[in-house]
């Protein structure tokens, strides 16, 4: 079997501050409680899964300073400390880091630690609606899920001023090691650094025109052409179509459907070398029950391909594996 051994740490991060809705906190008791475990646990018997349990954090004197337009500075610069720890400790512990928001602000972390863990040895697919590419000057909301990825960018670490307590977080991954997919909801200042910095990025229109398996191949060679990078994969819950998964803070009708969100994270599970996914943006306070259920289901769909979970369309179980009568 492909996968046997795989091993797999579980972090929660119950984190909501990057954005003003209430609820995306409660994002991983809603997976977990899904039974998350027990089907990834489905996919193969042997995998090794540990539950970390949720990321908690006290807010330091050293960022206790405001920095202009960045709204709850100081929750997300604690936070992420925390979180880059906790991820590094997970994949030097051997694993596979299952990190799941909380909003998208502790991508800033989940890569950082990534990054610590593998000694800038990583590539990023950054699967949203949104670039999240914004700095404080450019963001017209303040809100700083739109800004880890221009935090996390080494070639944008002129443009932010000194941020304090955030020594610890170097911005060390190039944007040559960065794809988007399923871009369809970007603002003008982040459309500018995209093109300006030719960063790939696959926007839904690249979907339509050369079709899922074909763009993740392309961004695949771009990020990781040598085949030699650990795979970081950030999934923001509203890449998906807003039908698929409404219940999230910032939904964007016409995006990826739970097909290409798996058929991608199917094939990032057969590099082989998948490091870390962040499952983020998974509000259970947004919609009506059933649109809760259906988001929380799409997201475990997701996880489960990434760790090796195949569809039995094509592929029936060989015969010796079934059950003797
Ligand atoms: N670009 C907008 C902003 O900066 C909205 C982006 C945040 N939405 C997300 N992140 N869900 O992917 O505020
Ligand atoms: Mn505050
Ligand atoms: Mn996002
Ligand atoms: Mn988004």
């Amino acid at each position: 079997l492909h996968n046997d051994g795989l091993k797999v740490g579980i972090l929660g991060i119950p984190f909501d501050k990057g954005q003003p809705r209430i609820g995306v906190g409660n994002g991983p008791r809603f997976i977990r409680d899904a039974g998350l475990i027990k089907r990834i646990q489905s996919i193969d018997k042997n995998m090794d899964i540990k539950d970390y349990g949720d990321v908690s954090y006290t807010v330091s004197k050293d960022v206790s300073e405001e920095v202009e337009n960045m709204r709850e500075y100081e929750h997300m610069a604690s936070c992420c400390r925390e979180v880059s720890k906790n991820v590094a400790k997970i994949i030097n512990d051997g694993r596979i880091c299952l990190s799941l928001g909380g909003d998208h602000s502790i991508g800033l972390g989940t890569v950082d630690g990534h990054i610590q863990a593998k000694s800038d040895n990583i590539a990023v697919l950054w699967i949203d609606a949104h670039a999240d590419l914004n700095t404080n000057k450019t963001s017209a909301t303040g809100n700083v899920h739109g800004m880890p990825m221009a935090l996390l960018a080494k070639e944008l670490s002129d443009y932010w001023p000194y941020l304090p307590g955030m020594d610890w977080q170097k911005p060390m991954i190039s944007l040559r090691n960065i794809a988007y997919v399923g871009l369809r909801d970007v603002d003008v200042y982040e459309r500018l650094v995209i093109d300006k910095l030719g960063i790939t990025a696959f926007g839904i229109e690249d979907i339509e025109k050369y079709g899922i398996h074909s763009v993740i191949n392309m961004a695949l060679e771009k990020v990781d052409p040598y085949q030699n990078r650990s795979i970081h994969v950030s999934y923001d819950i509203d890449s998906l179509d807003a039908l698929e998964a409404p219940s999230t803070g910032t939904a964007v009708r016409g995006g990826l459907t739970l097909r290409e969100g798996i058929h991608l994270m199917e094939m990032v599970a057969n590099t082989g070398r998948l490091g870390a996914i962040d499952l983020v943006e998974v509000n259970p306070s947004i919609g009506s029950a059933s649109d809760v259920r259906n988001t929380v289901d799409a997201a475990i769909h997701i996880i489960m391909a990434s760790l090796g979970h195949k569809r039995q369309g094509l592929r029936i179980k060989k015969i010796q594996e079934m059950p003797l009568q």
